[in-house]
């Protein structure tokens, strides 16, 4: 079997001998490795096969995640922290490389499991959602060093909402699932918004938002915690690490974090967007950025939350027209689902948009 071969791929410590499926990505397919010891207790890794429909470049991916992990490591050694926990410390193959490539073409990662830290996929206690806008803004600032030109671009123009706009409107016109009729609510609303999809790019383009390297897919379950203390540990799953704005991170984490229900809540009359919520995320994210913010983008702040909502729903209901091909469902609507509750919070942020703004003002 795969998974095996690609187990013996890896220089891992110890001897495997036993593996699980993990996590909870949408993406890729993640497995945690256990590997003993004579003497000493076992230790975990995490295996991940990457999804290489949505990464088209795995080497350019994994030369990405390689150089800002060891970029990261020695600034967090330098700041006293713990580089074995602070960051991904990737493992290398029995041949000295990071990616193994299976006979399927199937591509495998392995890192070393960081213990005793847990990820959220809802915000119980709205201080640990501070600390992750905290972390979050750390993140990009411990970054704003880092050389941007030596980053693949691992899915071009990945928030480039005009252009997910674009691509929307072509999964409409080819209607590849038959599913169109099911959804003329949700495409109208989306068209209705089109104007908005080239807010945060125009801005970029005219110079008002500058280009920073952030890690563009901020859910709250992309971060590590440490249970007793609740302070971040480590942000997770940086396959997204590209030239980007401060604007996607802030707005995708708002999206997933300040929401009240899951992303594929059922029950619409359960979906809105928690107003204290977003307050402790601008509070953290503020903090962990350090003064960094321009003008330019805090003016964008509160309308990035809805955009990346608005972006998010947009890229559900093209894969649910394009029959389920990108994202993984668990059942035949799951991306129908996900796609409502996304506009439903862009309808909730704009009626609270006045008191967003408010919010921001507060702490900018
Ligand atoms: C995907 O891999 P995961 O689940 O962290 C997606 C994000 C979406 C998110 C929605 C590479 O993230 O862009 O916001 O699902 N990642 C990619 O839950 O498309
Ligand atoms: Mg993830």
């Amino acid at each position: 079997m795969n998974l095996q071969k690609a187990i013996n791929a890896f220089a891992f410590e110890g001897t495997p001998f036993y593996s699980e499926p993990f996590g909870c990505g949408l993406i890729n397919r993640t497995y945690a490795i256990y590997c003993k010891f004579e003497n000493d207790p076992p230790i975990r890794y995490m295996m991940q096969r990457i999804n290489t429909h949505v990464f088209k470049d795995p080497e350019g991916l994994m030369e990405n995640i390689v150089s800002v992990t060891q970029f990261l490591q020695k600034q967090i050694a330098a700041e006293g922290g713990d580089p074995t926990r602070g960051t991904l410390n990737m493992t290398p193959t029995k041949d000295g490389k990071y990616l193994y490539v299976d006979e399927e073409g199937g591509c495998w990662r392995a890192y070393r499991l960081i213990e005793h830290a847990v990820s959220y996929q809802s915000v119980e206690n709205p201080e640990i959602f501070r600390e992750a806008a905290r972390a979050f803004g750390d993140f990009q600032k411990k970054l704003s060093a880092f050389p941007a030109e030596r980053l693949h671009e691992t899915i071009p123009q990945f928030h480039d909402t005009a252009k997910r706009f674009r691509d929307f409107t072509a999964a409409v016109e080819r209607n590849a699932s038959g599913r169109l009729a099911l959804v003329e609510k949700e495409v109208a609303f989306i068209r209705a918004r089109e104007a908005d999809c080239s807010r945060i790019v125009d801005a970029i383009a005219a110079g008002d938002v500058p280009l920073r390297v952030t890690h563009n897919d901020t859910k709250l379950n992309n971060i590590l915690m440490d249970p007793d203390t609740d302070r971040a540990v480590c942000i997770l799953d940086l396959d997204t690490i590209m030239p980007g704005s401060a604007l996607y991170d802030f707005g995708d984490s708002i999206r997933f974090g300040a929401s009240s229900a899951a992303e594929d809540e059922k029950d619409l009359s359960k979906v809105y967007m928690k107003l204290d919520l977003f307050e402790k995320y601008v509070e953290g994210f503020m903090e962990g950025v350090d003064g960094r913010l321009t003008d330019g983008e805090k003016k964008l702040l509160a309308f990035s939350a809805k955009l990346l909502t608005l972006e998010c729903g947009m890229r559900f209901l093209s894969d649910y027209l394009d029959g389920d091909v990108y994202f993984h469902t668990k059942y035949a609507d799951h991306n129908l689902d996900r796609c409502r509750t996304q506009l439903k919070l862009v309808a909730d942020m704009e009626a609270k948009m006045d008191e967003m703004e408010a919010i921001v003002a507060k702490y900018c």
